[in-house]
């Protein structure tokens, strides 16, 4: 799966060499992404936001993927129009996740076109985002236990903005909703 792809090299040696070691057989793709979670555990990486938003005035929410269950722990939060806001993802499932905040009523839209991507060979360039007008902000994807802080001013305009991971496949079950009041 495309995790594997993205180990460096030395983790992805250090597996090689103890499937050797420990002649361990593996049968299928879950061992493999198990074997592979072990060697994750101490990883952890904290990518910063690229725009410049004074921290101390953000609203600070706080996502975790949901182990096993490719689901968000947050469903909903609420935040004021206008306001700055620092939403906190991290992942600490063993697939890889991101988040994208879509406009009112474009949940299904943005989601039917992440599917296609699955087909689509720069996909994984474009962090699996659909490039679209009904995307308002999104994560890079994140791999096995990496968080992102993703920093943007909530929309003026008041409503239910849903998000999704676009990852193909995952967000008919993967999804919430920001409450902008
Ligand atoms: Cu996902």
């Amino acid at each position: 799966g495309e995790s594997l792809v993205r180990i460096n090299g030395a983790y992805k040696y250090k597996v090689e060499k103890s499937f050797l070691d420990q002649e361990e057989k593996v049968t299928n793709v879950f061992d493999m992404v198990n074997l592979l979670y072990k060697y994750y555990d101490n990883q952890s990486n904290k990518i910063e936001a690229q725009e410049n938003i004074d921290q101390n005035d953000a609203k600070v929410i706080e996502i975790k993927v949901l182990k096993n269950e490719m689901k968000f722990n947050v469903t909903r939060f609420e935040v004021n129009a206008s306001e700055q806001v620092e939403l906190v993802l991290q992942n600490p499932d063993y697939m890889q996740h991101n988040l994208v905040i879509t406009k009112p009523g474009k949940k299904d839209n943005v989601g039917k076109a992440a599917d296609k991507m699955a087909a689509d060979p720069n996909a994984a360039t474009l962090n699996y985002v659909p490039q679209m007008g009904d995307v308002l902000f999104a994560t890079p994807i994140l791999n096995p236990d990496e968080t992102y802080s993703l920093k943007f001013t909530a929309p003026s305009k008041p409503g239910e903005y849903p998000y999704i991971c676009t990852f193909p496949g995952h967000w008919r079950i993967m999804q919430g909703v920001m409450i902008v009041k």
